[in-house]
């Protein structure tokens, strides 16, 4: 599966429309790209021509199905992965010029600094678990309602319903847009049901292929793993779909790195315990196996 990366990676950096993105660093890029990957056998998605950190994506998932918008409780995990956007905002309109170590130091030891400078607002983990409802109050008002778990919902309904179409987790609320540090990319997750394996299939509107990805495709692929674990099913396909997929004109080095290796064969991953839910999950959970690969290629994530 990693040469369709690989593939696709080359496609972009030769053939991928330039155009200068929102974070004024410029991209090239593709529109409409699918990749697939079998997660039968345990197998999954993690890149070898590259090291992933997947605990780091694995505890990034596991914050998401917390509901938690802040970065506090990533930060006091060693998880920097969500630091450079509250810290973009707190430099500009502080105009303090603090160091990002320094800044996600503070988070950590400071409730009420991580209260006012570290929340990223109504994004995926807030829409996950307590998608906003409203109803009426009277006199043409409304007042909040309960929020909807759409996690839940998704697991009961794969257990009432496989053969649904209809088993999907949006994070994509158009109300709240304006409130998020950042809309969501992966935005749609649909799964499915057939012969009694699960797949699910990824929407993600915008992707940045030589950083994100490497998370977004291992977290489709626990995220499957986990629900079809809680639906006692099999893991069936992972399959990602993207919108704008690009790289970054500030990648050049990593492209060419990265192009240049050779993929092995596929990691493997035990869930060592069956949790009572979703929210029940921690990352000593997950174990790994045949995960050699080569060198990380560090990379500046654009913000
Ligand atoms: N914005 C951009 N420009 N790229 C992204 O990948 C991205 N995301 C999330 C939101 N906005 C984005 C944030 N997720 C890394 C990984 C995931 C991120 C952001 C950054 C990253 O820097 N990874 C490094 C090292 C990680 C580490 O040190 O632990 C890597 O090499 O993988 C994609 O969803």
């Amino acid at each position: 599966w990693e040469r369709q990366y690989l593939n696709l990676m080359h496609r972009i950096w030769t053939q991928g429309d330039e155009r200068v993105d929102r974070t004024g660093i410029g991209t090239r890029s593709l529109f409409g790209e699918t990749i697939r990957f079998d997660l039968s056998g345990g197998a999954m998605p993690l890149l070898t021509t590259k090291r992933v950190y997947w605990k780091t994506a694995t505890r990034e998932m596991l914050w998401f199905l917390t509901g938690d918008t802040n970065i506090r409780a990533l930060c006091a995990q060693g998880v920097e992965i969500w630091t450079d956007w509250p810290l973009d905002r707190y430099r500009r309109e502080t105009g303090d010029q603090i160091e990002r170590k320094d800044f996600s130091a503070r988070i950590v030891a400071d409730e009420a600094f991580a209260r006012q400078w570290g929340d990223l607002g109504p994004v995926y983990g807030k829409q996950w678990v307590d998608w906003p409802t409203y109803e009426p109050a009277g006199e043409g008002l409304f007042r909040r309602g309960q929020g909807v778990n759409q996690v839940t919902q998704v697991v009961e309904s794969l257990k009432t319903n496989p053969g649904s179409r209809r088993h999907i987790i949006e994070g994509w609320n158009v109300a709240e847009l304006d409130a998020m540090a950042l809309p969501p990319c992966h935005k749609t997750y649909q799964f499915h049901v057939s012969r009694g394996r699960l797949s699910c299939l990824l929407y993600q509107r915008s992707c940045d292929l030589g950083l994100g990805f490497a998370f977004n495709m291992w977290s489709l692929a626990l995220l499957t793993r986990m629900v079809a674990q809680q639906c006692n099913l099999e893991p069936g396909e992972a399959v990602w779909t993207g919108g704008d997929v690009h790289l970054y004109l500030n990648h050049a080095s990593l492209v060419e790195e990265q192009l240049a290796r050779e993929p092995y064969g596929d990691a493997h991953m035990a869930i060592l315990r069956r949790p009572d839910s979703m929210f029940d999950y921690r990352i000593e959970d997950f174990e790994v196996t045949g995960y050699a690969p080569q060198s990380h290629i560090a990379a500046p994530v654009a913000v």
